[in-house]
This record gives structure tokens, sequence and C-alpha cells, in this order.
């Protein structure tokens, strides 16, 4: 709102997408163009990494179907199709798979007057490197299940060594 001659970007996960994708019509009634670059990767799949590290399991963070032999969410992939979603709310949007496409996408948006979605897969579990800092973040302090204690052993072993600057 503050440079309308600018071009604004966001870069946004599936699920945090689809926690609030209404500001696209929000976009359209104000008619301020935004350019979302959508990461596919078929979950809340940082939260995911965060589940593997302090539990030890995967639980509900991936957008799955019920797999009713094993009464958990570990079956197919449930297909979702963002870009028709985007549509829906009046934005143009683009389905790309490779860098070429994406920035023949990224050229197509800047030219277009609309809100425009670019939705692309990504790989699921590959993530960015370790930034080697401990985060204090506990593992279940009281678990029957031999995986969590070891991940609530390491993380009593991080705090100890932890150095408190603050408390
Ligand atoms: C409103 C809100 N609810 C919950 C969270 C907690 N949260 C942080 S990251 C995340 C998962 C994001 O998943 P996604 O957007 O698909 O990104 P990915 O990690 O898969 O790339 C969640 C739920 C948050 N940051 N904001
Ligand atoms: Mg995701």
């Amino acid at each position: 709102m503050a440079q309308p001659e600018c071009e604004v970007y966001v870069f946004i996960g599936d699920g945090a997408y689809l926690m609030n994708p209404t500001e696209i019509v929000t976009s359209r009634q104000e008619e301020l163009k935004i350019t979302i670059i959508l990461s596919e990767n078929h979950g809340f799949q940082c939260i995911r990494n965060l589940q593997m590290a302090k539990v030890g399991h995967s639980f509900g963070n991936e957008f799955r179907e019920r797999d009713f032999k094993s009464n958990r969410l570990e079956g197919k992939f449930v297909p979702i199709d963002f870009a028709q979603n985007a549509e829906s709310m009046g934005a143009r949007a683009w389905r790309v798979k490779t860098g070429d496409e994406l920035r023949k996408a990224l050229r197509e948006a800047r030219a277009e007057k609309r809100t425009s979605v670019i939705v692309i897969e990504t790989e699921k579990y590959h993530g960015p490197p370790g930034s080697g800092v401990w985060w204090d973040v506990a593992a279940a302090e009281v678990s029957s299940d031999p995986e969590t204690q070891k991940l609530r052993a390491a993380y009593e072993e991080g705090r100890n060594r932890l150095q408190r600057f603050h408390y």
C-alpha cells in the first residue's frame, strides 16, 4: 500500500497457505496485487521435522489419508489443487516443477495486473542445513516410548551444557 509502484512477493508453505488463503480475496477487493510463491511439500514439514527431533514419530503433520489398517495418517498424500483454489478467489495461477518454469512464471506474474500465485512442488524431506544452535524445546519428561526417552536424555544433556545468558 505504501509503495504502489513496487511488486510485492510472498513466499509461503502449503500448510501456512491453507491457514489463511482468503487474503487473496482482500487483495482483489483492494486491487493490491501480490505475487505468492507457494512451496508445496504436502504438509507442515518444518513442524514434522521438529516432531521427529523431539518425539521420534511422525504424527498428523502431513496431508495424508488415514490408513485404516494401521489407523494412522500414513496413507496416500491427498491431492490438493492449490492453483485451482487460488484461481477460485480471483488470482491468476501457475503450476511449475523446474527452475526454468519458475523463472518463466515469475516473469509472467510480473507483467500481470492481478494477484498471482505460483505453485511449485518442493522436496518433502530436504530442509535447509542445520543452524548448529541449541533450541530449548523439550521432549516429554514422562514417556513409556524408548525413542522419546532417548530424545529426552539428549535434551537434558543439551540443557546441562547450555550457557544461560538471561536467567
Ligand atoms: C498462525 C500460525 N499457526 C501456527 C504456526 C506454527 N507453525 C510454524 S511453521 C508451521 C508449519 C508450516 O508449514 P508449511 O507452511 O507447509 O511450511 P513447510 O515447513 O512445510 O515448508 C506451523 C504450523 C504459525 N507460525 N502461525
Ligand atoms: Mg509445507
